[in-house]
C-alpha cells in the first residue's frame, strides 16, 4: 500500500469513529400557551468538562437600526466583534455584570472586539437609538444552540450525563428552566422539551426594534 492509500484510510476512518462519537439532542422549547419559543438559548453542561481551548468567536452586526441577531450564545471567551452596516453611527454599551463596555459613536469595522469572559447574561444598547437591544447569553460549555422559528435546537455532542438548561430573554423570573438529560449513542437524537413561561410582550417591545 502507498503511503497516500495509508493517509486516507486514516482519515476515513478518523471521521467515522468522530460520527460515531457524536451525539444529537434535540430540544423543543414552546411557551405556557404551548407556541413555539424561537431564540430560546439551550446548552448542556457536563461537570468536570474541559472546556474549549478556543472558544468560537461571533458577529453582531447593526443593520436597519438593530442588532443582528437579536440573541447570541458564545462559550465564556469568545471575542465578539460589531461591524455597523449602517450608514449612520451607533454608540453601544452594556452596564450588564457580566460584561460592562461602552463603546463610543462609530461607523463600519471602528468599533473594538469585545471577549466576553464572564458567564451570565449581557443586554446591549445603543446611546443614540434607544429601541436597539440584543442579547448575548455566555455559557461555560461548547455544547449549546438557539431555538429556530418552530421552537427547536440541536446540538451535537458526546454521550453522557448533562444538565439541560433553557434561557429565553422574556422568561419570567424563577421559571424552572434546569433539567437533566442522558445523550446516548446512536442516530437518532435525544429529545428533551421544555414549556418556558414568558412574559406578555407589548407590540413593537423587546424584539429589537
Ligand atoms: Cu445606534
Amino acid at each position: 500500500m502507498k503511503p497516500f492509500d495509508r493517509r486516507a484510510i486514516a482519515a476515513f476512518l478518523c471521521f467515522t469513529a468522530t460520527l460515531a462519537q457524536a451525539s444529537s439532542l434535540a430540544v423543543l422549547v414552546q411557551d405556557g400557551a404551548g407556541k413555539a419559543l424561537a431564540d430560546t438559548v439551550v446548552y448542556a453542561e457536563q461537570g468536570g468538562l474541559v472546556a474549549q481551548k478556543s472558544p468560537k468567536g461571533a458577529i453582531i452586526e447593526q443593520r436597519g437600526l438593530k442588532f443582528l441577531p437579536l440573541v447570541s450564545v458564545v462559550q465564556a471567551g469568545a471575542t465578539v466583534s460589531f461591524p455597523n452596516n449602517d450608514k449612520v453611527r451607533h454608540h453601544i454599551y452594556s452596564f450588564s455584570p457580566a460584561k460592562k463596555f461602552d463603546q463610543k459613536l462609530y461607523s463600519g469595522a471602528a468599533a473594538s472586539t469585545q471577549v466576553f469572559d464572564k458567564a451570565g447574561t449581557v443586554v446591549l444598547g445603543c446611546n443614540i437609538h434607544d429601541r436597539m437591544i440584543a442579547y448575548v447569553k455566555v455559557v461555560d460549555t461548547p455544547f449549546f444552540a438557539r431555538t429556530d422559528a418552530d421552537g427547536v435546537a440541536r446540538i451535537e455532542l458526546p454521550a453522557g450525563k448533562y444538565t439541560l438548561s433553557a434561557w429565553h430573554f422574556n422568561q419570567v423570573a424563577g421559571a424552572a428552566a434546569e433539567q437533566q438529560v442522558t445523550v446516548k449513542q446512536g442516530e437518532a437524537a435525544t429529545a428533551a422539551s421544555y414549556k418556558l413561561a414568558v412574559k406578555a410582550v407589548a407590540e413593537g417591545e423587546g424584539a429589537g426594534y
